[in-house]
């Protein structure tokens, strides 16, 4: 559907009862509302990134005492799925602090997505910006998720990152899509940005020419020693109103049905009503474990709680060959 800014505005504008009421509506028509997508992330390029992202703590123009790394040796990332995978996710994400991988960077890069994808896992890469030739490497290898977020709505995006623009940014969605590989591709609220651009956020993604399969929907984790970090611990309006954020999730779900929306950063921080009314708005994936990819996350043992007294469950994993296992 070609939504409009109107239209997305009103179903923000909508009573809190009569939106979170559509959004488990569309939610249940085609997703099983009890079950919930396991994600794992791993950073296997950490720091001294060149993008000047106001919110993240890898940016060499960040302050924020994350020490840079290179990248992991591809035994190394293997390992780490092991585990994700007993741990029960169903999805691997690897994350390089890049502006765009070298091409001296494929083969290894290309190798931890063929080892990954052989052991039964989700594949998923975010890695910056693609050349479509690096795309279609990453189609070759197998790769099933490309991360590539917008992060904000046009307008606000510029105050957010300023060393490379959102059309850059759509640019690479599209060589991930003319590869074949399915797109992930959300934001992050709760950067000071107003109501006006969350509605801007939600219809960009609305309004591509296919929805991103896997929308990632990030609370802001507010880093020391990053512009918007520090920018927001002098303000008292510290953090995004959950129930703002929850209209956010429920906004998403409303206008792209069929994708899986991912209750992603800040969670560790979120209370348990406030991710119980995610769920109920639609939310269907999340990440597990103890860290994101620099950041803590809410922990396999917390999660596990959460499910049980929600009475929530992992959606069953597909594996490589796309069988249920
Ligand atoms: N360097 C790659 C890129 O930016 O395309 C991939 C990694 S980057 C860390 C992936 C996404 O994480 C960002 O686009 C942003 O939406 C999210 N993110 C980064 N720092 C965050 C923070 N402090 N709070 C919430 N989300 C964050
Ligand atoms: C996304 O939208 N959220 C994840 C994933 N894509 C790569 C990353 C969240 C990063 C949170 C900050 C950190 O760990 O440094
Ligand atoms: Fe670099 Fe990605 Fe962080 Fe931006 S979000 S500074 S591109 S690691």
């Amino acid at each position: 559907m070609d939504w409009t800014r109107e239209e997305i505005r009103a179903l923000f504008n909508l009573p809190f009862t009569d939106l979170l009421f559509r959004a488990a509506t569309v939610h249940r028509t085609h997703h099983a509302p009890d079950q919930v997508q396991l994600c794992t992330l791993l950073s296997i390029k950490t720091g001294g990134c060149p993008e000047d992202c106001g919110y993240c703590s890898q940016s060499k123009h960040a302050s924020s005492g994350v020490k840079a790394t290179k990248l992991m040796d591809p035994r190394a990332v293997l390992q780490m799925a092991a585990q994700a995978k007993d741990a029960g996710s169903q999805r691997f994400c690897m994350g390089a602090a890049w502006r765009n991988p070298k091409d001296r960077d494929m083969p290894a890069i290309v190798e931890m997505v063929k080892g990954v994808r052989t052991m039964g896992l989700e594949t998923c890469m975010t890695l910056g910006m693609l050349t479509p030739s690096q795309a279609e490497q990453l189609a070759e290898a197998g790769l099933d998720y490309y991360n590539h977020n917008i992060d904000s709505s046009p307008e606000y995006y510029e105050r957010a990152i300023t060393t490379r623009t959102m059309a850059d940014r759509l640019d690479t969605l599209a060589n991930v899509r003319g590869a074949g590989i399915n797109v992930c591709s959300g934001g992050i609220v709760g950067m000071g940005e107003t109501r006006e651009d969350r509605v801007g956020f939600i219809h960009t993604l609305a309004t591509l020419e296919r929805h991103p399969e896997s929308v990632p929907v990030n609370a802001l984790v507010p880093v020391k020693g990053t512009v918007l970090g520090d920018m927001l611990a002098d303000t008292p309006m510290s953090k995004i109103d959950d129930i703002e954020f929850v209209r956010t999730v429920a906004v998403a779900r409303i206008t792209m049905p069929l994708s899986m929306v991912r209750l992603s950063a800040g969670r560790e921080s979120m209370s348990e009503p406030t991710q119980a009314l995610c769920f109920l708005a639609g939310a269907n994936s999340i990440f597990t474990g103890d860290k994101l990819l620099t950041a803590p996350n809410a922990g396999d043992n917390a999660d596990a709680a959460l499910f049980a007294k929600l009475g929530l469950k992992a959606a069953p994993s597909v594996s490589a060959e796309g069988h249920v296992q």
